[in-house]
């Protein structure tokens, strides 16, 4: 593994921006993206990014402490990529949950810094024997990180098929804050939402949302920026995105977070996710040839 990553910082590190390190065992390495704007660290097992940390402040992003780091298994926390479906597999039950792009080995396919100095990184993943396991259409996947003063992620999928292809997708972002009761969300009022909680019922959001209990909502039809105001550490935290016309926002609180092994003990309290989607009812169908970009930019300001 060490020659790997020896020949990945060859070619793709770049002195004090982008550093390829080795991860325990065989387990694919990360890359880690730093200019004096931030730190941003990034697994190439699932293109996943694990953390974001803007200069002199505490990390966007939620990571397990118990996640595990093995082929098979999404690391919990961060952004994992919900690809080529989200949720469970509506055809075939028996197959993972959001896709297999984020429990798929990516590989890099460019890096660079732009004129101010903020590092980005391009990994791909390609149709092979691998995913024909789990779904039989050609594709290439693409997703760009981009570590400024705030984070950008996009993810591109281009259809190699010779038919259509219709899949859902979402970067499954973490946050991290400080109180589960503490924080308020706003930009999904007035949205409808699907509610997993409740029989999958439709609802509307009247206004801002303050979680008291396991949430776990599809907004469809929304390309609005969602807003986290969390005065424990005095940020407001946006995710604005762009071809994006679902947001999930999830929180499983005490019962089913404390199922979840890989999952810190109460840590429903310190997370939110907030997921740049495209799902339900917002599904995406490709000719053959096409493609479609899903993009979002995560940053803080100052809450008060
Ligand atoms: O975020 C929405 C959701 O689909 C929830 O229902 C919950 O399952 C969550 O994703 C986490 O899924 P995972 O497969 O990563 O445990």
């Amino acid at each position: 593994m060490n020659r790997y990553i020896d020949q990945l910082n060859q070619k793709y590190g770049i002195n004090g921006h982008i550093l390829f390190k080795a991860m325990a065992g065989d387990y694919p390495p990360c890359a880690i993206l730093k200019s004096d704007f931030s730190i941003c660290e990034i697994s190439l097992y699932g293109a996943h990014v694990l953390s974001f940390i803007p200069a002199d402040s505490v990390d966007l992003l939620m990571l397990s402490s118990k996640a595990v780091y093995k082929r098979g298994k999404a690391i919990r926390g961060g952004i994992p990529i919900c690809w080529p479906w989200f949720g469970p597999n509506a055809a075939e039950r028996t197959l993972p949950a959001h896709g297999f792009a984020r429990i798929s080995e990516w590989l890099v396919s460019n890096s660079g810094i732009n004129q101010n100095d903020v590092p980005f990184i391009k990994f791909y993943l390609e149709s092979n024997e691998e995913s024909k396991k789990y779904w039989p259409c050609k594709f290439r996947l693409e997703l760009t990180v981009m570590a400024s003063s705030s984070l950008s992620v996009s993810l591109t999928t281009f259809s190699k098929d010779f038919q259509d292809m219709t899949i859902s997708n979402a970067l499954h972002s973490y946050l991290k804050i400080s109180s589960i009761n503490d924080i308020e969300i706003t930009g999904i009022e007035n949205t409808q939402y699907i509610d997993s909680t409740d029989n999958d019922k439709r609802k509307l959001q009247k206004g801002p949302l303050r979680i008291s209990g396991e949430v776990d909502r599809a907004y469809i039809n929304t390309e609005n920026d969602c807003f986290i105001s969390d005065p424990g550490l005095n940020r407001i935290i946006c995710v604005s995105k762009q071809n994006s016309k679902t947001t999930v926002i999830w929180n499983p609180w005490i019962k089913k977070g404390n199922t979840l092994v890989d999952f810190d003990y109460n840590g429903f309290e310190k997370m939110v996710c907030i997921e740049t989607a495209n799902a339900v009812n917002n599904t995406i169908t490709l000719k053959p040839g096409g493609r479609h970009t899903v993009s979002m930019n995560i940053q803080q300001s100052v809450w008060k």
